[in-house]
């Protein structure tokens, strides 16, 4: 291999793996700055058909992406500082230029002079030991140098994937999984009557009446989540006001407190997919911070904005009955759910609810969200949706079908089920309505089958209107359709 294009493939993937092993999957993994760049600049045509058609496997896509754009820039620095070292003819220029510009590239992307480090030793590193320079035996043939240069980067990259692994594992992620330890008892009296009401299922398949935060879905901008301390965080309400103001994490908590069941369902998902949970969520209404700020603006319409750069547009009056939260199901809001607080609104898609809310900005005319700038139409409220997320076939020969029915503050009067693709209708039966304006309910069915048959499944929210038929995808506004699906006997 040419010296130059192994020092460059070298010392870009072993400065790559040396920043995630001093940074692990973080905000100050070099990769991360430049996934968000590619993320926010690809085409809202490109990023629905991804949507729709890659689904989660898509990050993959950006990710990899992502990082060959970092060992592009860091192998670069390397070839550069090979380049200097020969033409002024001293070898320990190489690796001093190669890692000098490395790192202060890596500080440009992250602005972390320590960590950056991490990128910077290893492309000197590399700058060396990729151009065979080290080893001073002449006969030594340079396939078996290039190999050894070769194998000590593989070593290396593995000894930093690993550090890195241990790095984003020891960090608060982890505390995601774990169960809520000694919840205050208002959670705790939710949480109890979300289980005794949920139907005793036969069925795995299907989450209970609030979905464990280790369950609940996640859709995020940015593949890195900002990570803000309660005593870092704080809001402002701006713009069309009669006063501006803003509150700290101690002034938010310390008002009048709510534990709320809310189900968040995203616009994206499929019509039979899993982007819909509920939890309990402790906070406050938003109502009175609103009163005091007093808005005057001409749109009636609030901006609100994110510590990730996500911003999401809507009348100002869906923020009547809208709630800060900062504790899903009795735990402080997770990093992933937009710690320390995040917006619920009730009824509304999955794209109003920001999280790791900054600002809300009432504005004087209408303007686009990150979505809708993408051509997505997620702001008002949500279909309605019966999914039929498990079929299980019972001891005695009957099969039992299951999921979950959500119509955001209309509610779930009702949800039909056909074994006979449409012909005839039943009524499922469907769990005790939890309190709250914007909760799911589940349904379930059992039958004694007859032959390959098709199940289909529909809702009808409180207001009796029955979920349209129609199919259509999830870009822009939302899937609808009946979720059915082909059993065989
Ligand atoms: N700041 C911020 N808020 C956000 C998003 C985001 O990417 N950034 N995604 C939105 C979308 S599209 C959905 S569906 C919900 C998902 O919330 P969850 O990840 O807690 O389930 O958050 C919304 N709020
Ligand atoms: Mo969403």
């Amino acid at each position: 291999m040419d010296k130059r294009v192994q020092v460059f493939a070298l010392a870009g993937i072993s400065g790559v793996a040396g920043s995630y092993a001093l940074a692990g999957y973080t905000r100050q993994f070099i990769v991360a700055p430049i996934d968000a760049v590619v993320v926010r600049s690809t085409p809202g045509p490109i990023v629905a058909w991804m949507i729709t058609n890659v689904g989660d496997a898509g990050h993959l896509l950006h990710i990899a992406l992502s990082m060959a754009i970092a060992g592009v820039l860091l192998g670069t620095t390397a070839v550069l500082g090979q380049f200097v070292g020969a033409k002024l003819d001293r070898w320990f220029l190489a690796p001093g230029v190669a890692g000098v510009l490395a790192w202060a590239l890596t500080v440009a992307i992250t602005t972390e002079p320590v960590l950056s480090l991490g990128a910077a030793l290893p492309v000197a590193l590399f700058t060396v030991i990729g151009a065979g320079s080290l080893s001073t035996a002449d006969h030594d043939p340079s396939r078996r140098r290039a190999l050894g240069s070769i194998q000590s980067a593989i070593g290396f990259v593995v000894v930093a994937g690993g550090a890195g692994w241990i790095k984003t594992n020891s960090d608060t992620e982890t505390a995601d999984e774990e169960p809520a330890s000694d919840p205050p008892s208002p959670v705790t009296r939710r949480l109890e009557e979300a289980n005794t009401q949920s139907l005793d299922l036969a069925a795995d398949n299907v989450p209970g009446l609030v979905s464990s935060i280790g369950e609940f879905y996640n859709v995020d901008i940015a593949e890195f989540d900002p990570e803000i301390a309660d005593d870092d965080w704080s809001m402002g309400l701006t713009g069309e006001v009669e006063t501006e103001f803003s509150v700290t994490f101690e002034e938010l908590t310390d008002r009048p407190t709510e534990h709320r069941y809310v189900t968040l369902r995203c616009v994206g998902e499929s019509l039979n997919g899993r982007k819909l949970d509920t939890a309990v969520w402790t906070g406050t209404p938003i109502k009175p911070l609103l009163e005091e700020a007093d808005p005057e603006g001409d749109c009636d319409c609030a901006m609100l904005r994110a510590e990730d750069g996500y911003f999401v547009q809507f009348p100002v009056e869906a923020l009547e009955d809208a709630f800060l939260a900062w504790e899903m199901n009795g735990r402080p809001l997770p990093k992933s759910h937009g710690h320390p607080v995040r917006v619920l609104v009730p009824g509304h898609w999955g794209e109003t609810n920001v999280k790791w809310l900054t600002e809300i900005e009432l504005l004087d005319e209408a303007m686009d969200g990150y979505w809708e700038q993408r051509g997505w139409h997620g702001t008002g409220p949500v279909n309605t949706v019966a999914k039929l997320w498990d079929d299980t076939r019972l001891d005695d020969g009957r099969i039992e079908v299951a999921g979950h029915a959500y119509a955001g503050t209309r509610g779930i009067e009702r949800v039909e089920v056909s074994t006979d693709g449409g012909a005839s209708w039943t009524d499922a039966t469907l769990s005790a309505p939890l309190p709250g304006e914007d909760v799911w309910r589940q349904w379930s069915h059992v039958y004694e089958p007859t032959g390959d048959h098709e199940v289909v499944v529909r809702a009808i929210d409180g207001e009796g209107d029955r979920q349209p038929r129609d199919q259509s995808d999830s870009f822009p506004s939302g899937a609808t359709g009946w979720v059915s699906k082909e059993i065989s006997a």
